[in-house]
C-alpha cells in the first residue's frame, strides 16, 4: 500500500501539470507517513497550541496521516531573489499549488474510498487563528512527525530537497507502515550556529536569529497581497527561503558529505 500511495501522490502532480493553465512546475513529491497514535501527535498541544489536534480528532479511526512535500524548481526560487516585492511567479506559485493540494488531496480521498478506508482532506493554508496566526493543523509539524524534514532558523521545514515548496497532510483510517526520524539537524545554524543567512534576508524585519514576529511577517505578506491582486489572493513573500543554502537541499547532509570526502 505504501509504495502504491507514493506512486499515486507523483504521479498526479506529474499529470496536473500537463494542464495547459498551469505556470508553475514542481520536482517530484517527498511523501512521508506517521501512525495516528504517534506520541508526538499529543505533544503538538504544548509545542504549539493547547488546541491543535491529532489525527483523531478529525477522524475517530485515523490510523495513518500522510505527508507531502512539493518542490518548487530552482527557476522559481530564481524569480524570487531581487526586489523586496515577491515576483509575479512565486505568487502564481503559492495560488496553484494551494489547489494543486486541494485537487490532489480529493484524488487520494478517492483513492481510499475505493478501497474502503475513510480519510479527511485539509487545505494547504489560511486554516489560522486570525488573531494568534496559528493554525491548529501544522503541516510541517505533521510532516516532522512523519519524518520527511527538520526545522530550520527560517521556521521552514527542511527536506532532502530544501524548503522552497508547499506541504500538505490528509488523513486516512488506513493502516500504513510509519516512517522513521533521524535526529540529525538540517539547518546549518542548529547544526554548527554557522550560516543564519535567512534572519539577514529578511525584508521587514520579523525574523532575526533569536526571535520570529510573525505579525510583522504577514504585514509584509498583506503588502504583497496588494502587489499581485492581478494573479489572485497572494499572501506570499519568502524571501528568507530563497538563494540560502537550504532552498533546495539539506545543507548539513551536503557538508557531513565533504567532511567525509575530504
Ligand atoms: C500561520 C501560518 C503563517 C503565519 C505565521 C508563520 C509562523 N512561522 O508562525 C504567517 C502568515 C506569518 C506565515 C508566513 C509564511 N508562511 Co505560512 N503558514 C501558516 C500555517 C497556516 C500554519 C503554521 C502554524 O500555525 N504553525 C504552528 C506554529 C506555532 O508553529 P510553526 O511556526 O509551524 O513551528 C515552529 C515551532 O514549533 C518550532 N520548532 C523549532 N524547532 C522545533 C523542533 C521540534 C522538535 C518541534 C516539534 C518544533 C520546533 O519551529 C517551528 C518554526 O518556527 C501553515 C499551513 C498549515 N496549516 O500548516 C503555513 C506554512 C507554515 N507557511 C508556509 C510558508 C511557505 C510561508 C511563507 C514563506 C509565505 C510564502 N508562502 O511566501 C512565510 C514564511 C514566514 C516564516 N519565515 O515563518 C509553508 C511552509 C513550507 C515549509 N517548507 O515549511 C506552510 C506549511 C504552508 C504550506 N501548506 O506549505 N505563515
Ligand atoms: S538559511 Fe541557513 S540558518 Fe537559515 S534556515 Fe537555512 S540553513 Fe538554517
Ligand atoms: S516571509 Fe518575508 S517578512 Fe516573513 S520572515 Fe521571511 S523574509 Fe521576513
Amino acid at each position: 500500500m505504501k509504495e502504491t500511495v507514493i506512486k499515486e501522490i507523483q504521479d498526479f502532480v506529474r499529470k496536473y501539470q500537463n494542464n495547459k493553465d498551469i505556470k508553475t512546475e514542481w520536482g517530484i513529491p517527498i511523501v512521508g507517513f506517521a501512525a495516528a497514535d504517534d506520541s508526538l501527535f499529543a505533544k503538538l498541544k504544548s509545542v504549539v497550541a493547547p488546541t491543535h489536534a491529532a489525527p483523531k480528532d478529525f477522524l475517530a479511526d485515523a490510523e495513518t496521516a500522510i505527508t507531502f512535500f512539493i518542490p518548487f524548481p530552482k527557476s522559481l526560487s530564481a524569480t524570487n531573489t531581487k526586489e523586496r516585492m515577491s515576483s509575479r511567479e512565486w505568487a502564481v506559485a503559492y495560488i496553484e499549488t494551494n489547489e494543486l493540494i486541494l485537487q490532489l488531496s480529493l484524488s487520494l480521498q478517492e483513492f481510499f474510498q475505493i478501497r474502503g478506508y475513510e480519510s479527511v482532506t485539509i487545505p494547504a493554508t489560511h486554516n489560522w487563528d486570525e488573531e494568534k496566526l496559528i493554525s491548529d493543523w501544522s503541516h510541517r509539524h505533521i510532516a516532522y512527525i512523519a519524518g520527511i524534514g527538520k526545522f530550520g532558523l527560517n521556521n521552514m521545514l527542511i527536506t532532502e530537497k530544501g524548503c522552497c515548496g508547499r506541504i500538505g497532510s490528509f488523513i486516512t483510517a488506513a493502516k500504513i507502515e510509519p516512517d522513521v526520524r533521524t535526529s540529525q539537524p538540517a539547518c546549518l545554524y542548529k547544526y554548527d550556529g554557522t550560516c543564519k543567512l535567512c534572519a539577514k534576508k529578511c525584508v521587514n524585519e520579523a525574523l532575526f536569529e533569536d526571535s520570529f514576529n510573525r505579525f510583522k511577517c504577514y504585514d509584509m505578506l498583506l503588502k504583497n497581497v496588494d502587489e499581485h491582486s492581478s494573479v489572485g489572493y497572494a499572501d506570499v513573500c519568502g524571501k528568507c527561503l530563497v538563494a540560502v543554502p537550504c532552498s533546495h537541499r539539506n545543507p548539513v547532509m551536503k557538508k557531513l558529505q565533504a567532511k567525509e570526502n575530504s
